[in-house]
């Protein structure tokens, strides 16, 4: 008789641990994000105050300036990305309203994450142009912002550049995910569409052969490194994080091609769970993400993706 007791109890009480969990959850109950994102687009008319004129806000048609309708698709693209991929809502994962500028500055060559918006430069013209043109360059900016809600990669050295290849892994993805390719079938571009007709290159960099996206004389060589023999030492570029990025850069495409399919599945799924990993440190260096994508692996998927992680790693002379 004890021991039917016993059962029962037990049964019992697993019975009521279950229901507490439905009816009570451990956490506060989060609203579903049903609301999509909530764009606002504003025009700086090439002066450096921001946000700008609002031009374009959420559900508005589009408006007659091609850079504005850039913006609002490529944040659209992006937003609907995180949150397919991967559940995410937002840059903060809370439904944050995604603040774009464009026509930033006097033929402005760059764009930026400041923080709490996305802004983006008309080019010079002659070597680049508009910004906006590229829907990985988008995905890249608004994945700076990811990156600084969750590990908050410092902007310096091996953290630095590990924030600078998040935001290319993810970039590529938004524009993959868009574009439904798999990992065989994307270009590996960043900034493809960028550099005018008249400079010698294709992108702004080639995640898929880094060092190889320009050579041109007045824009230079693109020299970024595919390995860690060839990392760059340097105190431009806060360490060179626009450089040695190459190398997490090519770990990232040498692994979303050895596990085929579409590269924001698996290998961009581990990718993510590593840069919220609690483990992963605003100072972190490429081991110590690599480290974090070799357990996230192991985690989410299994001793397969966790080997072929590994060996992505070791082929860019980062050992795990
Ligand atoms: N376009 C550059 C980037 O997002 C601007 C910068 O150096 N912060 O990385
Ligand atoms: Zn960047």
């Amino acid at each position: 008789s004890t021991m039917a007791q016993d059962s029962s109890h037990r049964s019992v009480r697993v019975h009521n641990a279950l229901m507490r969990s439905v009816q009570r959850p451990a956490t506060p109950p989060r609203l579903a994000p049903t609301s999509g994102p909530r764009r606002t687009i504003g025009d700086a008319k090439e002066s450096e105050d921001l946000p700008g004129t609002t031009v374009r806000a959420e559900g508005d048609a589009p408006v007659a300036d091609v850079a504005v309708n850039e913006a609002y698709d490529g944040l659209g693209a992006t937003f609907a990305f995180f949150l397919d991929a991967y559940g995410r809502d937002s840059v903060d994962d809370d439904g944050m309203g995604l603040l774009a500028t464009v026509h930033y500055g006097d033929h402005y060559e760059n764009a930026f994450w400041n923080g709490r918006q996305m802004v983006f430069g008309d080019g010079d013209g002659e070597l680049f142009n508009r910004f906006t043109v590229s829907l990985d360059i988008i995905g890249h900016e608004l994945a700076h912002g990811v990156t600084e809600d969750e590990a908050q990669l410092m902007y310096l050295n091996q953290s630095g550049a590990l924030n600078e290849s998040l935001s290319d892994v993810f970039g590529s993805l938004v524009k993959q995910h868009l574009r439904g390719q798999t990992a065989e079938e994307a270009d590996w571009l960043i900034g493809e569409g960028l550099l005018t007709d008249a400079v010698q290159g294709v992108a702004l960099r080639s995640m898929k052969e880094p060092g190889t996206a320009y050579d041109d004389p007045v824009l230079g060589d693109d020299i970024q490194p595919a390995h860690m023999d060839g990392y760059v030492r340097t105190t431009t570029d806060n360490g060179g994080v626009h450089i040695n990025s190459g190398i997490p850069n090519k770990a990232f495409y040498t692994l979303a091609v050895a596990l085929g399919g579409h590269a924001w599945e698996r290998a961009g799924r581990i990718w993510y769970e590593a840069l919220r990993a609690p483990q992963l440190r605003p100072n972190a260096t490429f081991r110590s993400f690599a480290a974090a994508t070799s357990r996230q692996a192991q985690v989410l998927f299994g001793p397969e993706e966790t080997q072929a992680v590994r060996d992505a790693w070791a082929s860019v002379g980062v050992p795990v």
